[in-house]
């Protein structure tokens, strides 16, 4: 079944001004189409743009409980629908099925958070160094979003980047990426249902290089959000900086499990498993590192290969698939172009081809991949992947874990498996990344606490949690003297320590 969707902007559902559209398929199927999506352009970006300054006002003006009223409605709404999302994200997308629910579920937990929020949204009081002063800070709304979001969580991160941003009162013009606009579309339709003023949210879908190029450049969006890859990053940073906007940046990974010597060994293959092979390996989260004492390296390895071969591949609507489909061909080609690389600098145990075998044939499969006893330095344990691949690195002692840990550009997650507290506590401090794990794999970062990473995975913002409140606003400090004269900071004040 196909149809057409539309943009939406100011509350109307328009074609994009050309009348161009392009379809999005199932990688899991590619006879499969999801729907034809309005191919937008820089005119539609401007209407969304038009439509989303009109609404500010009225929105910002809103008391934050009130709207947190409609982000708690739209939290129920999102539950009720959400196998319903979740179904069609997996067709979209790929992810299997339990996964698609969980992303759903992020949502739900943001837009619930975020909610409550609305009645914090705390700044400071502080008592002021002059007599009959007050002094204190307040958050204010900044203006209009856009917020460019990835694929490969097709609902929670966009909801990470949308209820922090309306929360504080912000309106926004958001851009689905070109592999997912019908996940978008239908959340967009919830937020909308939920009752969110016209012209509050509005979607524009299309390519990169068009709709994301004229939001990063329109003079009246005043902050960007953005997940992908690093290039893109830099490069938004770069032409944001030309109208001095704000912009987040949640980037790439090549995130690292340690595994010491006196690890819980099944409990670390479980979470290897689900951390690496997960998502199809397609989170910035996912484990593409595993970095393992040498003395159990082979046992560890041996283990792995068996875990791993009875993943079952397939489509994620089918409850017994383990591991779904990539996001599409372009996808399997640079899994395979790197799994070519890794034959030259590692041993491959198991995998390194795309799946085309019977019911595969018609998707973007790529089998799951282990290389083991590689280099710290190999392009394989340096680089981002992006599939279901992961590269065990043999190490020998503690100093030396440490170093091939921070050896990547990207610093996003990393995790360890020890009984050892002293271990565990020095993985803390040393290890550097922005999210760090212990006895537990990469993934899995809840709602309420900040997100993002150090080095190349970003520009020092974070995602959810009350950081997301510091990003979406902006401060203002207000002095109100009540003492009735004239009283000078600095000069007019007894000083106590006059040096
Ligand atoms: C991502 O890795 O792309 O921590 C997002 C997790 C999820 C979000 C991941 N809550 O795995």
């Amino acid at each position: 079944m196909s149809s057409t969707n539309r943009n939406l902007i100011g509350g109307r559902w328009v074609e994009a001004r050309s009348g161009r559209t392009f379809t999005s398929v199932s990688p899991a199927n590619h006879d499969d189409v999801v729907g034809e999506f309005a191919a937008s352009s820089a005119e539609d970006v401007q209407a969304g743009v038009e439509a989303a300054r009109a609404a500010f006002p009225g929105w910002s003006l809103l008391p934050a409980p009130k709207r947190g009223e409609i982000l708690f409605r739209i939290a129920r709404l999102l539950a009720e629908h959400k196998e319903e999302l979740a179904r069609l994200m997996t067709r979209e997308m790929g992810k299997v099925l339990a996964e698609a629910r969980g992303d759903v579920q992020e949502a739900i937990d943001v837009a619930y958070y975020m909610a409550g929020e609305g009645r914090r949204l705390s700044g400071q009081t502080v008592p002021s160094e002059m007599p009959d002063k007050f002094a204190m800070s307040v958050r204010r709304p900044i203006g209009v979003a856009g917020i460019i979001t990835p694929w490969n969580f097709p609902v929670a991160i966009p909801a990470w980047k949308l209820f922090p941003a309306l929360i504080c009162g912000n309106t926004v013009v958001m851009k689905p990426a070109t592999d997912t606009p019908a996940c978008m579309a239908r959340f967009v339709e919830l937020l909308i249902e939920g009752g969110l003023p016209d012209g509050v949210v509005n979607l524009i879908t299309g390519s990169g290089g068009e709709v994301g190029d004229a939001i990063v450049a329109h003079p009246d969006i005043r902050l960007i959000s953005f997940t992908g890859h690093t290039d893109t990053g830099v490069e938004i940073s770069r032409r944001a900086a030309a109208t001095l906007k704000r912009v987040s940046l949640e980037l790439g990974g090549k995130n690292p499990i340690v595994i010491w010597e006196d690890a819980d060994l099944q409990l670390a293959l479980d979470s290897v498993v689900w951390s690496s092979f997960g998502t199809a390996g397609q989170r910035c989260t996912a484990a593409s590192r595993l970095i393992v004492h040498r003395r159990i390296h082979d046992e560890f390895v041996e283990a792995l290969r068996t875990r791993v071969a009875a993943l079952v591949l397939g489509d994620g609507l089918d409850e017994l698939t383990d591991v779904g489909p990539v996001i599409n061909d372009r996808a399997v080609e640079r899994i395979a172009s790197y799994a070519a690389i890794g034959r030259n600098e590692a041993e491959l145990v198991i995998g390194g081809e795309p799946a085309r075998d019977g019911k595969l044939a018609k998707g973007s499969f790529f089998q799951p991949t282990i290389f083991a006893n590689a280099r710290p330095d190999a392009r394989i344990a340096q680089e981002e992947i992006f599939g279901p691949v992961t590269t065990v690195v043999p190490v020998d002692d503690w100093q030396q874990t440490v170093e091939i840990v921070n050896s990547v550009k990207y610093g996003l997650s990393s995790s360890l498996f020890t009984r050892d507290v002293n271990l565990a506590f020095r993985s803390i401090r040393d290890f550097d990344t922005g999210l760090g794990y212990v006895n537990h794999g990469t993934i899995g970062a809840e709602a309420h606490l900040p997100f993002g990473g150090t080095k190349a995975t970003g520009n020092g913002h974070r995602e959810v949690g009350q950081a997301a409140l510091d990003f979406f606003s902006e401060w203002k400090s207000v002095y109100v003297d009540y003492s009735g004269r004239l009283q000078r900071a600095q000069i007019d004040t007894t000083f106590v320590d006059q040096g």
